[in-house]
C-alpha cells in the first residue's frame, strides 16, 4: 500500500516496460550496474524484501544470474547476508527499500559490525530530484547507518554506481571486516546511461590482499617466546575463521604443541577429542600460563576486558585491527595482521627450535590441563544426564551435542538455554558454529539458518532457539521452506525470557521480579505444521533424541523445516546468568 504512491498510475504491462527500457547493449540502467558490480565482487545471492525504490536491482540480478532471496522481515535479510558471509567467506549482500526497510535491517547490520562480518547493505532512497522535499520513506539513511558500518555513503550519479560498490566492498574487507552501507536514490538507480560512461572496476583488480604479517621482527620475537615457553596457551577467535586462517593456525598449534581454546566462530577449528583441543579449563590455563596468545578476538566483556589473565603471563595479541591490540589491557607484544599469515610465519620461524627439555615441561602442562578438563566434564555429567521433569536444559544441551553429525552447522539463538548449550555442544569442524557475537542479538537464528543451508545445501542445519528468540524472527522459516533450505529448529521452551528473569527475581523478589519477562505456553510444533513441516512437543527427557531423529528424517523427506519444541524447566539457569557475568 505504502509504495503505490511511487507506482505508475497507468496500466503499464511488463511488455511495455521492456519495450520502453532500452535493449541497446550499449545502454545500461543503474540497477543493472548494481548487479554487474555485485557479480564482479563474487556475490551470487542477495537477501532482500521488496520496495518500489529498489526493483531495478532485481531486474539486473535476473540478467546477471544472481539469486534473489526475498524474506518477510528485513532484519532476517540482514542476518542472512551476515550468515552467508560467515559461511562463504565472501561479501554478504542485503538490499532494502528506503525508510522502514532500512530501519528494519539495522539490527542485522549492527550485529555484523560487532562481529566483523563483511556485508554490503544497499538501500533505496527517494529520487535525488526530490531531495529533502518529503518523499515517501525519506530518511537520512547514510547518517543513521554511519556509526554501525565501516563505510556509509550515498551514490550521486548512475555512472559511479559500480565504482562505489567496489569502494564499499574494499572498505568491508579493510583490516577487520565489517559492513558497508550504500544508499542509491531511485532516479539514480532507474536512469539509463551509455555503458561506456560507467565506471566499472574489473574483478580482481580493485582491491589487494590483506594477508599481512606485520613487522617481521615481531614474528621472530613471538617464535622465541613460544619456543621458550613451558606453559603456553592460545585462544583462537572469530577472525581466524573469518579470514580462513584456520589451517595455518592449527598447524602452528600442533607444531608448537600448545593447548588451544576457541571462542565465537573459532569454535570447531579443532574437533573435540583432538589432543590440542581444550574447552573447560580456559580460566585455569590463563591463570597459570607463562605465555598467552590471544588471536582475533578483542578484550571485551567475553574476555573480562582482559583482566582475568594471569599476572605473570606474557600476553601476546594478534588482530586484524590496530585499534583492538592493547585495548583494555597492556600486552607484552602486539601484532597487527592476518591471523593465519602471522601464525604460519611464526611456525616457520620456530621450526626445528623446540628444545627437548622444554618439551617435557610442555607435556606436563598439557597433561595437567587434560586432567582438569576430565574433572570438569565429570562434574557436569549428572546435569547432562538428568532425568528430571520438567526437562533440565542441561540434558537438552547434551542430547543436542550427541545428535550433531560432523556435517551439522549449529546455530544458537536464545538466552539462557543457548548459554547452557555452549557447555555441551562441540562443533566438529570450522564454520559449523554460529552465534550472534558481541552484540548479543536475539533473533539471528532464522536468517543464519536460511543462509547456512543456502550456502551448503548438503549440510544439515540445526538452530537451537529460546522461545523468546524464536518468536522474534520465526516467520522466515517459511522463506527457508520456500527456497528449499529447510532446517531443524529446536526450542528450549521455558515460556519466559528466562535469562533476564533470573536477574529480576534476584533483585526484586518473587512479587515484583516476574514483570515484563513471562511468555505464553506456545506449542511451537504446530508452527512447523502450519508451514507444511514436521512438529513435535517433547516433555519426556527420554524422548529428546528420538524426536530429533524424527525431525532429521522428516526434513530430509519433506524438504520443509521441522520444529522440536522441548519444554524445559524455567527454574534452571546457566551459571553465567546466576553470576550475571554478561554485564560485568
Ligand atoms: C534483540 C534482543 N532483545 C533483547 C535482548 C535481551 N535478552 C537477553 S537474553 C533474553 C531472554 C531470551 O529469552 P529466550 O530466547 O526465551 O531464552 P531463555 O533465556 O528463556 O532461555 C533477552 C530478552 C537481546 N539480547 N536481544
Ligand atoms: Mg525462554
Amino acid at each position: 500500500m505504502a509504495d503505490t504512491a511511487t507506482a505508475k498510475r497507468d496500466t503499464t504491462t511488463a511488455e511495455d516496460t521492456l519495450k520502453a527500457k532500452s535493449r541497446d547493449p550499449n545502454v545500461v540502467s543503474g540497477g543493472h550496474l548494481v548487479a554487474k558490480a555485485l557479480k564482479n565482487e563474487g556475490v551470487d545471492t542477495v537477501f532482500t524484501l521488496c520496495g518500489g525504490h529498489i526493483i531495478d536491482i532485481y531486474d539486473g540480478c535476473v540478467d546477471e544470474d544472481i539469486r534473489i532471496i526475498d524474506v518477510r522481515h528485513e532484519q532476517v535479510a540482514a542476518h542472512a547476508a551476515d550468515g552467508y558471509a560467515r559461511q562463504t567467506g565472501k561479501l554478504g549482500c542485503v538490499v532494502t527499500t528506503a525508510g522502514p526497510g532500512c530501519m528494519n535491517a539495522m539490527t542485522g547490520i549492527a550485529t555484523a559490525f560487532r562481529s566483523e562480518s563483511p556485508v554490503l547493505h544497499i538501500g533505496g532512497q527517494g529520487a535525488l530530484s526530490q531531495h529533502m522535499m518529503g518523499s515517501l520513506q525519506d530518511l537520512p539513511h547514510v547518517d543513521i547507518m554511519r556509526p554501525i558500518t565501516k563505510f556509509s555513503a550515498g551514490v550521486r550519479s548512475t555512472e559511479r554506481i559500480a565504482d562505489m560498490i567496489s569502494m564499499a566492498a574494499r572498505e568491508a574487507f579493510a583490516g577487520a571486516p565489517g559492513p558497508s552501507y550504500l544508499e542509491i536514490p531511485r532516479d539514480i538507480l532507474d536512469r539509463e546511461i551509455d555503458i561506456a560512461k560507467a565506471v566499472i572496476p574489473q574483478p580482481g583488480h580493485y582491491r589487494a590482499s590483506t594477508r599481512s604479517v606485520g613487522d617481521p621482527a615481531d614474528i621472530e620475537t613471538l617464535a622465541d617466546l613460544l619456543v621458550a615457553s613451558e606453559r603456553p596457551a592460545i585462544l583462537l577467535g572469530s577472525q581466524v575463521w573469518t579470514t580462513r586462517g584456520h589451517e595455518a593456525a592449527i598447524a602452528c598449534v600442533r607444531a608448537l604443541d600448545m593447548p588451544a581454546y576457541f571462542n565465537g566462530a573459532g569454535r570447531g577449528l579443532l574437533p573435540p577429542g583432538d589432543p590440542n583441543h581444550f574447552d573447560r579449563t580456559r580460566s585455569l590455563a590463563f591463570d597459570k600460563a607463562d605465555v598467552i596468545v590471544i588471536v582475533g578476538t578483542p578484550f571485551d566483556f567475553r574476555m573480562g576486558y582482559g583482566r582475568r589473565l594471569g599476572r605473570n603471563a606474557k600476553v601476546v595479541q594478534i588482530d586484524l585491527d590496530y585499534r583492538t591490540v592493547g585495548k583494555n589491557r597492556d600486552v607484552a607484544l602486539g601484532l597487527v595482521g592476518d591471523p593465519g599469515a602471522i601464525l604460519g610465519a611464526v611456525r616457520e620461524a620456530a621450526s626445528g627450535r623446540i628444545n627437548k627439555g622444554g618439551q617435557a615441561k610442555r607435556r606436563e602442562w598439557m597433561d595437567e590441563l587434560r586432567r582438569a578438563e576430565e574433572t570438569a566434564t565429570q562434574k557436569l555429567m549428572p546435569l547432562f544426564r538428568s532425568d528430571s521433569r520438567p526437562i533440565h536444559p542441561y540434558r537438552v544441551a547434551w542430547e543436542l551435542n550427541e545428535f550433531l553429525t560432523d556435517d551439522t552447522i549449529y546455530i544458537g539463538d536464545g538466552g539462557d538455554v543457548v548459554t547452557i548449550s555452549a557447555q555441551a555442544v562441540r562443533p566438529r569442524r570450522p564454520g559449523h558454529w554460529m552465534d550472534p557475537g558481541a552484540l548479543g542479538s536475539l533473533g539471528i537464528g532464522t536468517g543464519f539458518a536460511l543462509a547456512a543451508k543456502l550456502a551448503h545445501p548438503k549440510k544439515e542445519v540445526l538452530c537451537y532457539y529460546g522461545d523468546g528468540s524464536f518468536g522474534m524472527t520465526a516467520f522466515d522459516m517459511e522463506t527457508a521452506n520456500r527456497f528449499g533450505a529447510p532446517y531443524i529448529a529446536v526450542i528450549g521452551n521455558n515460556s519466559a525470557m528466562n535469562q533476564i528473569r533470573y536477574g529480576q527475581l534476584a533483585k526484586y523478589g518473587e512479587q515484583r521480579g516476574n514483570v515484563g519477562n513471562l511468555l505464553g505456553d506456545v506449542p511451537f510444533g504446530k508452527f512447523a505444521e502450519m508451514l507444511g513441516g514436521y512438529g513435535e512437543e517433547v516433555r519426556d527427557p527420554a524422548e529428546i533424541t528420538p524426536a530429533l531423529r524424527r525431525a532429521r528424517e522428516q526434513v530430509q523427506k519433506s524438504g520443509k523445516s521441522a520444529v522440536i519444541n522441548i519444554w524445559v524447566d524455567p527454574r534452571e539457569y546457566a551459571p553465567g546468568t546466576k553470576a550475571q557475568t554478561m554485564y560485568k
